[in-house]
């Protein structure tokens, strides 16, 4: 390009910039109109409480209670989740539950309690009501766990518009956790957390709040138990948290506090008890199994905005194998595409697609498309005619579409909350796969609508289906990416049956575990920022999405080597694991970062590769169990407050705890451990706990512990399976579980669990069940002897 040229295309952008600017401040004003033509002022309103209990009825798994001026219906269900809701509120419809509610557990009767109140006895949990309206809930054996004062609405006497708060006391020593994907956690300390699905418009860090994806789901692990809460609501809301604090022994404990305030929406929860394994799995029972992803998806990932070209795709594919370095899918963002529209191809840039993902393909690496929900606006464009023909896009209250600014300019949004919508939507994915491509990164899906004042999403006026029910944005909002990843799923599942569909989505909402994983989006460059993506990934899998992880290496700017390494050496234990960055920031390729990066990022990489086998299997138990991969510490233990307050490791799975380094300058770190024995996976050193031992971290790697006693496979040196054990402390016995997956498909592989026990000074490993004999059929090798 010489300087004319260079000038000009100077020139092109910024005009470009320009016009798009100007398309966001005309589309700030529409929105704004559209909203107060649309949407009804709210007037003055009194503010309403249940009032006093003047009887009940008794159904299965419970009742209703009724109050002079509402009622509050609980069922337990068999799964032994309990709902409650307010004002006639059913369980159903809802996006977070999956298909049909659990049935009643006839065993729950609602009885008289003490006081006038009523209550419901349970195997989990005692829901007690009293004479006006408070909900408290108990362990089995009477210890509290939370307690609901009594509602408060404003609005409508009925109807999805009357806004409404729910005050809530856990025990003084109760740790929250949660709320969807947030930057600030993974524990949740003081502070207001926003329901509303936000892109955070640019790179963001701790201190931003509220990202791409919110859920009103808590988790609340105190010395009592650990209860999950789901306040099913999508409308737009806030949650104000305190943590409680001990009067030592005083008798004077100030219980922490829970504020829910939500713009609308019924007045309804679930609420799960007991341990966290056994919470996660009636919430997954509740809200959907995790999607298993092909095995290639536990791979590494390498993304970048701004190839811009096949060539450059090459060259870094090119780049991996030179040196030796696993690679298993490229992504290609947003500039492959023609003028940014989806289902489009840049053919100057990427003349044959087809081509190079067969090529990458040979080579072991597949090809991951970016989908955004917006369609440019305009006659000509393939998939807008056809979403017109089929009238798939929001209109506003009028009647008319809604037009919002993104990527392509002028756009449309398709309105995924309509099932014939979603319908024709998955089958565009045709073009994609005749592409080559493989898995399909949902982006902007909160939906973004770039604006120059508010909200920069679509009008809270815009009309939705919402199944046929019909509703607005203020409704749809956060469940539009939710709607989205279905859509996709659903589509990909009818056009390639026989493979599973891979997709991750920024935003998403309760129970997009069903179709779709995560990724941390646009996570700041910088120490903050590596945190920030650790709890993203733990609040993330508390909430049943099991399949996330960061771009590693931040999002913008250039991360010095140091930060890079200790990102990608975090990543390596991610269910995601993915190097990503901004059309202008630095590059993520790890020889750009120097040959002493490069050769610790090609030890955590053959060491993500030697793990593979273990994380599909982690895959297959999140999808049985709910489990996520990535665990908290308190995981096997909430009632260990140092494990409770401990935010720098995690546990993938049973058997290994990561502890990555998080701070510049570290090579040595602190480790909190569980009670039992570990290893450090690299020395064989051994750690007793529960306590707080100092563990090597140096550059060429983060401290890995295994649980003594573990047992989970790994891929051999002749690339099959083998087992890795680690010898239990004397006397005492362990084991582990095996998913011998084929990789992709839907055929339900072999699950056997193996048992590890001392027998005369030996390490002898046995498989369970009868028809194996025991027999074991990989390779073991028996660690920590
Ligand atoms: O498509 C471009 C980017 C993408 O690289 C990133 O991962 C997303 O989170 N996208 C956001 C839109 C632009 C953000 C500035």
């Amino acid at each position: 390009m010489n300087g004319r040229d260079l000038v000009r295309s100077m020139k092109a952008v910024s005009w470009a910039r320009t016009a798009q600017r100007l398309r966001a401040v005309r589309a700030s004003w529409r929105r704004r109109r559209a909203d107060s033509a649309g949407l009804v002022r709210r007037g003055p309103q009194r503010a309403r409480v249940p009032g006093a209990v003047v009887g009940a009825d008794p159904a299965p798994g419970g009742g209703t209670v009724r109050f002079a001026r509402s009622g509050l219906r609980i069922m337990v269900t068999v799964s032994g989740a309990v709902f409650w809701g307010w004002d006639g509120a059913d369980p159903l419809p809802s996006y977070g539950v999956a298909g049909t509610c659990p049935a009643p557990d006839p065993r729950a009767v609602l009885e008289p309690d003490k006081d006038g109140g009523w209550r419901v006895v349970s195997e989990r949990a005692t829901v007690a009501v009293s004479r006006h309206g408070a909900v408290t809930l108990c362990t089995p054996g009477g210890v509290l766990l939370r307690r609901d004062l009594p509602p408060r609405w404003w609005g409508p006497e009925s109807g999805a518009e009357a806004r409404w708060v729910q005050r809530s006391q856990v025990p003084a020593d109760a740790r929250f956790f949660g709320l969807g994907g947030r930057a600030s956690g993974p524990r949740l300390r003081e502070g207001t957390y926003v329901l509303w699905n936000t892109d955070p418009g640019g790179s963001f860090g701790p201190q931003d709040d509220p990202l791409s994806l919110t859920m009103p789901v808590q988790v609340v692990v105190a010395d009592a138990g650990t209860h999950l809460v789901f306040h099913d609501s999508t409308w737009n809301g806030a949650v104000t948290l305190r943590e409680g604090r001990e009067g030592a022994g005083s008798g004077h404990d100030r219980p922490g506090t829970c504020e829910l305030r939500m713009e609308g929406g019924p007045l309804r929860c679930w609420v799960v008890v007991g341990t966290p394994a056994r919470v996660l799995h009636t919430w997954t029972q509740l809200t959907g199994a995790p999607a298993v992803p092909p095995s290639w998806a536990l791979g590494h990932h390498h993304a970048r905005w701004g190839f811009g070209s096949e060539q450059e795709v090459r060259r870094v594919v090119a780049g991996y194998k030179e040196r030796d370095l696993p690679l298993d899918a490229v992504h290609l963002d947003i500039d492959h595409l023609a003028a940014h529209q989806v289902f489009t191809v840049d053919r100057e840039r990427f003349p044959s697609l087809p081509r190079l993902a067969e090529e990458l393909r040979e080579d072991g690496v597949r090809l991951v498309s970016i989908v955004d929900p917006a369609v440019r606006a305009e006659r000509g464009n393939a998939v807008y005619d056809a979403g017109r023909a089929v009238d798939a896009f929001v209109r506003d209250a009028a009647g008319r579409l809604v037009r919002g600014v993104v990527w392509p300019g002028e756009s449309a949004f398709p309105d995924f909350t309509a099932e014939g919508v979603r319908k024709w939507w998955g089958g565009l994915y045709e073009e994609r796969l005749a592409q080559g491509f493989s898995g399909f990164w949902h982006d902007m899906n909160e939906p973004v609508s770039f604006s120059a004042f508010g909200d920069p999403s679509l009008p809270l006026s815009a009309r939705h289906a919402l199944e046929g029910r019909g509703g607005d944005h203020r409704e749809a909002h956060n469940v539009y990416g939710l709607c989205m990843a279905r859509a996709g799923f659903e589509g990909l599942r009818e056009l390639q049956p026989q493979e599973r569909p891979f997709v991750f989505s920024r935003s998403g909402w309760v129970g997009m575990q069903r179709y779709a994983g995560s990724w941390s989006g646009d996570v700041a460059t910088g120490w903050p920022g590596l945190r920030a993506s650790l709890s993203l990934v733990i609040g993330l899998g508390l909430c049943g999405v099991p399949y996330s992880g960061p771009d590693v290496g931040g999002f913008d700017g250039d991360p010095s080597p140091e930060l890079y390494l200790r990102w990608f050496q975090l990543g390596a234990y991610m269910p995601l694991f993915r190097t990503h960055s901004a059309l202008r920031a630095g590059r993520r390729e790890p020889w750009t970062f120097g040959d002493e990066v490069v050769g610790h990022a090609r030890v955590a990489l053959d060491e993500r590769r030697r793990l593979l086998p273990y994380f599909m299997t982690l895959a297959h138990l999140a999808r049985r169990t709910g489990a996520p991969y990535v665990r908290p510490l308190w995981w096997g233990a909430p009632e260990d407050r140092g494990l409770r307050d401990c935010e720098d490791a995690f546990l993938l799975g049973e058997c290994l705890l990561v502890a990555p380094v998080l701070d510049a300058g570290v090579v040595r770190r602190p480790v909190r451990l569980p009670r039992g024995r570990w290893y450090d996976t690299v020395t064989g050193e051994r750690f007793e706990g529960p306590g707080v031992v100092s563990v090597d971290a140096p550059l060429s790697r983060v401290p890995v512990l295994a649980r003594a006693g573990a047992l989970f496979p790994v891929r051999g040196a002749d690339g099959g399976v083998a087992l890795e054990v680690w010898a239990p402390a004397p006397g005492d016995t362990g084991g582990g579980v095996v998913v011998a997956d084929a990789g992709d498909g839907w055929e339900e592989p072999e699950t056997t669990r193996y048992r590890v026990r001392w027998a005369q000074g030996r390490v002898v490993v046995e498989a369970d069940g009868e028809e194996s004999g025991g027999a074991v059929p990989y390779p073991v090798r028996v660690r920590g002897l």
